[in-house]
């Protein structure tokens, strides 16, 4: 399956009609600077649809495409980033907070992002318990796999697969493309159950 149209809709903060308009969400959730808007201008072949940035913490709405006319693909803060202001890290907190656990919407599909190279930290862990606490269909993404060296390789993903338990993991590099087809199937695949 390939995706052959990707949109900006709009960035959110809270309640949008957008949110129960029956189009299916996948969320891009992950640390901040682990590369999640990366991975959406990967996955769409577009190298500017999401901004990205070397300085953590520059997504600070969830920003909203349109792939294929069918799905949205949502572009989380990412959370855990020790510098920003308190104010500023309460209110990503909050917001993740309300769009996974308190919003009256269908739960999203989740693409769940860890940094390869720093391996799974105690922050992934928590919020990933969370979150497969109530949500059914989570992919997990091992970003940044271009950063490992090949002898250390096998090793770290085998950290995060242990860490996780019973979760398919798929290696990613949005640098070097690595993971996009299977992530790509992965998002477009209609859920049976
Ligand atoms: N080497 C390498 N660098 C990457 C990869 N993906 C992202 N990066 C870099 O990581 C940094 C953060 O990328 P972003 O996509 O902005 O990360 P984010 O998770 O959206 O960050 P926030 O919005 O701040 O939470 C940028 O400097 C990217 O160029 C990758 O696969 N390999
Ligand atoms: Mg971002």
């Amino acid at each position: 399956m390939n995706i052959t149209s990707a949109k900006f809709i709009r960035g959110i903060v809270g309640e949008d009609p957008l949110l129960s308009d029956g189009i299916p969400q996948v969320a891009f959730i992950g640390r901040s600077n682990v590369g999640k808007s990366s991975i959406i201008n990967a996955l769409t072949k577009q190298k500017k649809l999401a901004i990205t940035s070397s300085s953590p913490g520059r997504t600070q709405q969830i920003n909203v495409y349109l792939i294929n006319k069918a799905v949205y693909m949502m572009d989380m803060p990412g959370y855990g980033y020790a510098k920003a202001p308190q104010a500023v890290k309460e209110e990503l907190r909050e917001l993740i907070h309300w769009y996974f656990f308190a919003s009256p919407y269908d739960r999203p599909k989740v693409v769940f992002i860890i940094d390869a190279e720093v391996g799974i930290t105690k922050n992934d862990i928590e919020m990933f318990r969370a979150i497969a606490d109530q949500h059914k269909h989570i992919v997990v993404v091992a970003n940044k796999v271009d950063k490992i060296k090949p002898s250390q390789y096998t090793q770290k993903i085998e950290h995060i697969e242990h860490a996780l338990g019973q979760y398919k993991i798929i290696p990613f590099s949005s640098k070097k493309g690595i993971g996009v087809n299977e992530l790509t199937d992965e998002i477009l695949t209609t859920e049976k159950d």
